[in-house]
């Protein structure tokens, strides 16, 4: 290393905590609770249901802890989620569907229809991680309904998918941190009024193959416009 590159990253990592800093601690001028697993039951805030997945020997199941050593803050719980993809080629996921069942009255009969939750005017989506081992990786999937069938078809609706593995701080395993993901990152997502669900997915060759995450706080959120000097 020369001089002048001895001097400059320094000065460019200073830089990057001062940015880093800057955007966590700005307040949101708006923000969209997904969930916060404080309820213990499976359907978030939205009134979308949630899920795991489990087959031979993959799984990746839902808890809710509320063991104060274990949960994020002084209240409430959180989401525990436990995983193991040691399976060659296999891959296991917790949804939280965006998309709700209400009832209405047409022409004096009451049906059923699926509503989407709108969830448009946001930039960022955020929430609280614990990897207690460390070493966690997953991917976070959202998908778009294009057809307007309510159902998720490969293929046919729009798939965006995001490796959450750069937005970690690894010096931070075994407390919570809050993950920020522009969500300009889920670059094929072209409509957030048309959402079905968020899915994380654990694979196997991303990270550990079995361990445990815990979750908190899930929600989209919209800072203030960034002041330019
Ligand atoms: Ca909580
Ligand atoms: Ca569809």
């Amino acid at each position: 290393m020369n001089l002048k590159t001895a001097v400059i990253l320094p000065v460019l990592a200073a830089g990057l905590l001062i940015s880093r800093s800057v955007f966590c601690e700005e307040v949101p001028v708006q923000v969209l609770k997904i969930d916060d697993f404080d309820g213990k039951t499976m359907y978030n805030l939205l009134g979308g249901k949630t899920q795991g997945y489990e087959e031979a020997g993959v799984k990746c199941i839902p808890t809710f802890t509320d063991d104060p050593k274990e949960r994020f803050g002084d209240t409430g719980a959180s989401l525990k989620l436990d995983f193991d993809v040691t399976k060659n080629r296999s891959f296991a996921f917790y949804w939280s569907m965006l998309t709700v069942k209400k009832n209405t009255v047409v022409e004096g009969r009451k049906i059923e229809i699926m509503s989407f939750a709108d969830l448009r005017g946001h930039d960022v989506l955020e929430f609280q991680l614990k990897d207690p081992q460390g070493g966690a990786d997953f991917t976070i999937e959202i998908h778009e309904d294009v057809d307007g069938d309510g159902v998720y078809m490969m293929g046919i609706d729009r798939s965006s998918s995001v490796d959450v593995s750069p937005y970690i701080d690894r010096m931070a395993t075994g407390k919570w941190q809050k993950i920020s993901i522009p969500l300009i990152k889920f670059a094929s997502i072209k409509d957030w009024s048309r959402l079905l669900e968020i899915v994380f997915v654990f694979k196997s060759g991303y990270g550990i193959l079995k361990g445990t995450v815990y979750l908190d706080d899930l929600e989209l959120v919209k800072y203030p416009p960034r002041e330019i000097p």
